[in-house]
């Protein structure tokens, strides 16, 4: 049986949701960041981040690692197109969806966690100059988007950045033209594996948002870390940060306890 910690927005675990349904792998979900499930996810990741899967004695930790270690368990469907070139974009597209794309909409997002206790406001620009570089990777995927999928046929590619395009809707993302992207969103919420996780998370936002989910899950510490910190710093916010490490919401993964 293969176990998950999981959480149902975490962007990373999304992708391993979507990839498990992908190829019809049954798995049991267990919510990796609510507190009552901290230690047990300490144990899998010293690092307390989800998704990490559990197979046997083997522990997978990071989306990428479990999406190689599910394509090589159950190799069709596949997760990569059969040409070179094709391969090749469908891996850098995975790249930039789970890094410099993922440090946008996680630091624009904050004010929006139904977890989180904040009542401030973000500070001045950010969520504006986030959205004008998500805009630009946008721009990139529209540019390239001469088939159905990102490359080609459905590929990783799409599974990891679908997240963080329906995690952008949410958010507002508006005024931007990217109608291939709209088109290729439009087509991927149509796909059974994509669909069947967006009514999951559907539910789960729904309890979430109604119970205001703060005694399950932290909700003054964030965790920061890599290329998260990376584009707040290159985007000039370092007294807002430098404020919240010494008012104490700053996690950072293993080095905080
Ligand atoms: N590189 C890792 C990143 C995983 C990650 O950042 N997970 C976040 C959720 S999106 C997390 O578990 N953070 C810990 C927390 O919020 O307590 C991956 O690809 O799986």
């Amino acid at each position: 049986m293969l176990e998950l910690f999981d959480n149902a927005f975490s962007p990373y675990a999304r992708k391993v949701r979507m990839v498990l349904s992908y190829k019809q792998l049954d798995y049991q979900s267990i919510d990796g960041l609510a507190l009552s499930r901290r230690d047990d996810l300490l144990r899998v990741n010293p690092r307390g981040e989800v998704p990490v899967l559990v197979h046997g004695k083997a522990s997978i930790v990071g989306s990428a690692q479990i999406v190689a270690y599910l394509d090589d368990l159950v190799p069709d469907p596949a997760l990569l197109p059969s040409s070179l070139e094709a391969r090749a974009a469908a891996r850098k597209w995975h790249e930039i969806s789970d890094g410099p794309l993922d440090a946008i909409v996680h630091d624009i997002s904050l004010w929006q966690w139904p977890t989180l206790s904040r009542t401030d406001a973000p500070p001045k620009g950010l969520v504006d100059a986030g959205m004008r570089a998500a805009y630009d990777v946008l721009k990139l995927a529209d540019s390239q988007l001469d088939s159905p999928f990102l490359c080609g046929v459905l590929s990783i590619a799409d599974l990891a950045l679908f997240p963080h395009v329906s995690a952008l809707k949410f958010l507002g993302l508006k005024g931007h033209r990217v109608p291939k992207v709209d088109a290729w969103f439009r087509r991927m919420r149509e796909v059974p594996c994509v669909a069947r996780d967006l009514s999951y998370l559907k539910s789960e936002a729904a309890s979430a948002f109604s119970r205001h989910d703060r005694e399950h899950y932290e909700a003054v510490r964030i965790v920061w870390r890599g290329d998260r910190i990376e584009w707040l710093l290159a985007n000039g916010y370092f007294d807002w940060f430098e404020r919240e490490y010494r008012e104490g919401r700053v996690v950072i993964p293993g080095v905080s306890p």
